[in-house]
């Protein structure tokens, strides 16, 4: 039988993710940790499986960007063509953009703010001008060629699944089929918006599901049904999955 895998990867802890704040299209770089993550989590883990690419597909975002360059330079994959997308973006956090997530929840709730992060169809409050990310975020000129009634001020999973899914099912799944090896290099609502479509998740399912950093996730495809086989394989140290996996659920400190 003949089959071929994609993988999905969540790109190494940014700035924002460790100071806790909530990032969507702020263009947060990586940290130090995120750098060395990406390369002792995320390239170990595909050396260890022999992974090999034809092309990768990202957003528009340096956290995503950092993560891919470090992956090509560790692995050798000048030559492997990289293809950015705005519709990789993470979703758009609307007006909690900027804020720490405890003092949110603080102020707002714990169970609010786990329906801000997780429920499929519930949108966070829109950016506002006051916002002090609205203007670095409008005036990115990386976003300078989304259309105009695209650019969002707030997304759930499922506005961003909107836009994830077109690419996913009219550009990569169409790739895979044929045989081209793909990653994809994106953020935590998108590898879940992908997993959703892909697993058949539920509405209320998802909203169980997080994604930790720098752990490729591997989906294996039987290329004459196209069919999905098989479970999601991670590849890095099941203990370490679940270490990560509970850490990015918490609303943390
Ligand atoms: C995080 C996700 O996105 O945050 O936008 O803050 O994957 O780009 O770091 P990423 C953000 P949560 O939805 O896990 O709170």
């Amino acid at each position: 039988m003949k089959t071929n895998k994609v993988v999905i990867l969540r790109h190494g802890e940014s700035e924002f993710n460790k100071l806790n704040l909530f990032c969507g299209w702020h263009d947060a770089p990586l940290t130090d940790k995120g750098l060395e993550d990406a390369s002792k989590i995320a390239v170990a883990g595909l050396r260890q499986h022999q992974m090999q690419f034809d092309v990768i597909y990202t957003s528009l975002l340096q956290r995503a960007h950092q993560t891919v360059d470090v992956i090509r330079e560790n692995l050798k994959y000048h030559d492997v063509p990289v293809i950015y997308d705005w519709r990789l973006n993470e979703r758009h956090y609307g007006n909690l953009t900027g804020f720490n997530k405890r003092q949110v929840a603080n102020k707002y709730g714990e169970e609010k703010v786990q329906i801000w992060r997780r429920s499929f169809d519930v949108l966070p409050p829109e950016i506002t001008p006051d916002n002090p990310y609205y203007a670095k975020i409008r005036n990115n000129p990386k976003f300078k060629d989304i259309p105009k009634d695209k650019f969002p001020d707030t997304e759930s999973l499922k506005t961003l699944m909107l836009r994830a899914i077109p690419l996913w099912e009219q550009e990569i799944m169409p790739k895979v089929l044929n045989g081209q090896r793909v990653l994809v290099v994106a953020h935590g609502t998108v590898v879940r918006a992908l997993m959703k479509y892909i697993e058949n998740i539920s509405d209320d399912d998802i909203m169980k599901v997080n994604i930790p950093n720098s752990v490729p996730c591997v989906f294996e495809y039987d290329l004459s049904s196209g069919q999905r086989m098989g479970n999601i394989q991670y590849l890095a140290d099941a203990d370490y999955v679940k270490k990560e996996t509970e850490k990015v659920a918490a609303i943390g400190n």
